[in-house]
C-alpha cells in the first residue's frame, strides 16, 4: 500500500517546556553544531520557536534549495532584529534589509560597480597585485628576523585595501590610525551582530545582552563616523564624468534621481536617501573585508595542519607559473589543486554557516511541510556542507574531492555545496572574493612555505561562531622558498 501524506507542520521541538530542557542542555557545541545535531531526534526539517518568531531550520540540500531557488521570491525576506536594527538604520541596507524594490536597486548597482572592476578588467588584478606585494614583503622582513608572525592584520590590510580601492579609491598604509580603528570597530560588531535571536536558546554564547547592544553601538557609531567622512569627500569632488568607484556609482544614480525629481519619485522614496548610500556601501565595505579575510585564516590554518597539501600546491605552482613571473587570473585554469583546496577550505569551514535568516512572505511549503507567512527559515550550511551521505569523512580536509579520477580537473562531487547561498539573495561579492583567494594564495605559496613556529601549537580548526564563523589567533612561521629569499618583484 502507498501512504500518501498531505501537507502537515514541521516535526516541531517542543516549545517553552523543552527550551526549558534544552537550556538546561548547556550544549558545548556552538548552534549549527547543535542544529546538524537535533536532526537525529526531529529529522533534518524542523521548527522550534525563538521567543515569539517561528523559525525553521533546513540540514538537507533538497529543501534548501527549494528555498533559496525554486521558491527563491517566496522565501526573500529577512527578520528584523534589534542588532541588525542598530547597524544597519534599521535595514536600510542590501543584507539585512527585506525583500524590495530599493533593495533590489542597491543589488543592481553593486553589481554594475563590481562588474567596472571584474575579471576581464584589468584594474581588480592590478590592485590585488600590488597588495599581495606588499603582504609578501611583510612576510619576508618577519622572515629575514626569525619573527613568528600573526598574519592576520596583514591579511586584513590587504584584503580591506582591495575593498577600500572598490569602494572609495583609496587604501591604508601599516599603523595607519584609521585602520586601526576599523580593525577594532569591526570585531567589535563580529562579535555582537545578529547574535540576539540566537540568544534566548543559546545561552552559552555568553551575550550580555545590555554590554554587547552597549558595545555594538560604540562600534557602529565609529563605523558611521569613518562612513560619514569618506560620503562628504565624495560629494565634495564628485563629477558626473567620472566614475573612480562604489560610492561615485551610487551617488550618481541619486544624482540622476533626484534631476528627474516628480513628486511621486524623489531620490528618497526610490532608496538612494543618504543612509540608504551610506549603508549599502557600509555592508560591502564590512562583507569585503571579514570574510575574505577569514577565509585566508583557515586557509592558512589548514595548509600548516596539512604541508603535503601545501607541498603540492607548490609543485603545480612551480610547474605552471615557474619562479620568474608572479601568478595571474590568467593562471586559474591551469592551477587546479590550489582552486580545489579553495573549495575544500570554504566546504570544511562556511564562512557563515547559518546563511542570514530568511523569511517567508507568504504562506507556502518546503516538501510536504507547510509554512506559514511570516516564519523565519535557517539553512544550516554546516549540516549540508557535513553530510554524512554526500561527503566521504566530511571532517577530513581532502581538496582532492574536488578533482576529477585524473586529478586535472576541478568538479563539484555533491549538490549538497553552498558557500556562497543561492537564488535571489545568492553572495554579491563571489567572483571578487574567489579571485582574491586565488591571487593573495597562490602569491604567497609561489614565495614561501608556512609552517609552526617552534614552541607553539598548531593552530585550532574549531571557530569561534558569530555572524561569521572565525578561527582562533594563530601565529606562522613563512620561510622563504628558494629563489625568493630577498622577495624582488619579479614581472607580471
Ligand atoms: C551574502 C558568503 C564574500 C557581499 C552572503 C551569504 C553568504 C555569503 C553565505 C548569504 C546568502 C543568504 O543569506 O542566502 C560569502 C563568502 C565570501 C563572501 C563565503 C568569501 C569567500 C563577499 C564579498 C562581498 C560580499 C567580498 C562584497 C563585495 C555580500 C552581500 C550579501 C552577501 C552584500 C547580502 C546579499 C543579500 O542579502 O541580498 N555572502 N560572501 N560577500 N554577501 Fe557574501
Ligand atoms: C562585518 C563587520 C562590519 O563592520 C559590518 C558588516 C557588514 C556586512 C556583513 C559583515 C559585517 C559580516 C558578513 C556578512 C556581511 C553581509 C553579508 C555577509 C553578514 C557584520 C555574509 C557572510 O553573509
Amino acid at each position: 500500500r502507498v501512504l500518501v501524506r498531505g501537507p502537515r507542520e514541521p516535526p516541531h521541538l517542543p516549545a517553552l517546556p523543552l527550551i526549558g530542557s534544552l537550556l538546561s542542555l548547556r550544549s558545548p557545541h556552538p548552534p549549527h553544531v547543535l542544529f546538524k545535531e537535533l536532526q537525529g531526534k526531529y529529522g533534518p526539517t524542523y521548527s522550534l520557536m525563538m521567543g515569539s518568531h517561528c523559525v525553521i531550520v533546513v540540514n538537507q540540500h533538497a529543501h534548501a534549495k527549494q528555498v533559496l531557488l525554486k521558491k527563491g521570491k517566496i522565501f526573500a525576506g529577512r527578520p528584523r532584529t534589534v542588532t541588525t536594527d542598530v547597524l544597519t538604520r534599521d535595514g536600510k541596507d542590501i543584507a539585512f534589509g527585506d525583500y524590495s524594490t530599493t533593495w533590489r536597486f542597491h543589488r543592481k548597482i553593486v553589481h554594475g560597480a563590481l562588474c567596472m572592476f571584474g575579471e576581464g578588467s584589468a584594474s581588480i588584478e592590478k590592485i590585488i597585485h600590488a597588495e599581495a606585494q606588499s603582504l609578501c614583503s611583510v612576510l619576508s622582513e618577519a622572515a629575514a628576523a626569525g619573527l613568528a608572525l600573526d598574519l592576520s592584520p596583514e591579511l586584513t590590510r590587504a584584503v580591506t585595501n582591495v575593498i577600500c580601492s572598490l569602494c572609495f579609491n583609496s587604501s591604508y598604509r601599516r599603523g595607519d590610525q584609521e585602520f586601526e580603528a576599523m580593525l577594532r570597530y569591526s570585531q567589535g560588531i563580529v562579535d555582537t551582530v545578529a547574535k540576539d535571536s540566537l540568544v534566548d536558546i543559546f545561552p552559552w554564547l555568553q551575550i550580555f545582552p545590555n554590554a554587547d547592544l552597549q558595545l555594538l553601538k560604540q562600534c557602529v557609531s565609529t563605523r558611521d563616523q569613518l562612513l560619514q567622512k569618506k560620503y562628504d569627500e565624495h560629494k565634495a569632488d564628485y563629477s558626473d564624468h567620472v566614475q573612480r568607484d562604489l560610492l561615485d556609482a551610487l551617488l550618481r544614480a541619486k544624482r540622476s534621481a533626484e534631476n528627474n525629481n516628480t513628486a511621486e519619485f524623489s531620490a528618497e522614496s526610490v532608496g538612494l536617501s543618504d543612509d540608504h548610500l551610506l549603508m549599502t556601501v557600509g555592508d560591502i565595505f564590512g562583507a569585503g573585508v571579514e570574510t575574505t579575510t577569514t577565509v585566508l585564516k583557515w586557509a592558512i590554518a589548514y595548509l600548516i595542519h596539512h604541508p603535503q597539501v601545501q607541498r603540492r600546491i607548490q609543485e603545480e605552482l612551480d610547474s605552471k607559473v615557474g619562479g620568474d613571473r608572479c601568478p595571474q587570473l590568467s593562471d586559474r585554469g591551469s592551477l587546479p589543486y590550489l582552486e580545489a583546496t579553495i573549495r575544500e577550505v570554504l566546504r570544511i569551514r562556511p564562512v557563515a554557516p547559518l546563511l542570514i535568516p530568511h523569511v517567508a512572505l507568504s504562506d507556502t511549503s518546503i516538501g510536504d511541510f507547510t509554512v506559514k507567512k511570516g516564519s523565519r527559515v535557517i539553512i544550516n550550511l554546516w549540516s549540508l556542507h557535513h553530510d554524512e551521505k554526500e561527503w566521504k569523512s566530511p571532517e577530513l580536509f581532502d581538496p582532492g574531492r574536488f578533482l576529477n579520477g585524473e586529478g586535472t580537473g576541478l568538479i563539484i562531487p555533491s549538490s549538497s555545496y553552498l558557500p556562497f547561498g543561492a537564488g535571489v539573495r545568492v553572495c554579491l561579492g563571489e567572483a571578487l572574493a574567489k579571485m582574491e583567494l586565488f591571487l593573495f594564495l597562490s602569491w604567497i605559496l609561489q614565495r614561501f612555505t608556512l609552517s609552526v613556529p617552534p614552541g607553539h601549537s598548531l593552530p585550532s580548526l574549531e571557530g569561534k561562531f558569530g555572524v561569521v564563523l572565525q578561527p582562533a589567533r594563530y601565529k606562522v612561521n613563512a620561510k622563504p622558498r628558494p629563489g625568493w629569499e630577498s622577495n624582488k618583484c619579479k614581472p607580471c
